[in-house]
């Protein structure tokens, strides 16, 4: 199957961290973003943050992957003390082919993912056909404010981290 990856973190060795989720799946990657710089979203008295998406294709199933993620959390040392607050390591899944799910433990396409600019900027520098829930990114990127999408700026490619 082909997943979208969302992977952002704000502590510690930033590049370091995303490293560790870009290695993982070298072997299965179809299309990495740039490494974006992104002001926080949600809980905004945080750092900034660098997020990346990754498309990749995995021969596992939605849960596996998610535990998959999930590890290279824990991996990190990941502690969660805040919902949308700072994290070594965050790892979530945007979208699996067409899949759709309300289940809690994994909710298909991510309940934030269209509305987050720092998801869909990385995402259509990946994929610049990429479809969420039928429509294209690029349009949902439209409903976002300007300075919300300027903020978000390309730092490095994967090579260079
Ligand atoms: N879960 C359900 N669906 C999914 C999915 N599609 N992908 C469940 C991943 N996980 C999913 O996640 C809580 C639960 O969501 C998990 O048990 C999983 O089974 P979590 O990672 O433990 O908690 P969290 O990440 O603190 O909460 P939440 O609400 O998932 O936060 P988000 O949505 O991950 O947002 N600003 C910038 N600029 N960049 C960021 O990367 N990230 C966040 C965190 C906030 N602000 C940010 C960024
Ligand atoms: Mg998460």
């Amino acid at each position: 199957m082909r997943a979208v990856l969302s992977i952002g973190s704000n502590m510690d060795d930033r590049r370091r961290l995303l490293r560790t989720v870009y290695d993982d799946f070298r072997d299965e990657l179809v299309a990495a973003s740039q490494v974006y710089s992104t002001p926080p979203w949600g809980v905004t008295d945080q750092d900034e943050f660098l997020n990346a998406v990754l498309i990749v294709e995995v021969n596992a199933t939605p849960l596996e992957l998610l535990r998959r993620g999930q590890a290279l959390e824990d991996a990190a040392e990941r502690v969660r003390v805040r919902r949308w607050g700072p994290r070594t390591l965050d790892v979530d899944v945007v979208q699996i082919d067409g899949l759709t799910s309300d289940d809690p433990v994994l909710t298909l396409p991510h309940p934030h993912a269209h509305h987050r600019g720092f998801v869909l900027v990385p995402w259509l520098d990946a994929d610049p056909a990429a479809e969420l829930d039928g429509t294209p990114v690029a349009e949902l990127l439209t409903r976002l404010g300007e300075a919300e999408i300027a903020a978000i700026t390309p730092v490095m490619g994967f090579d260079n981290l």
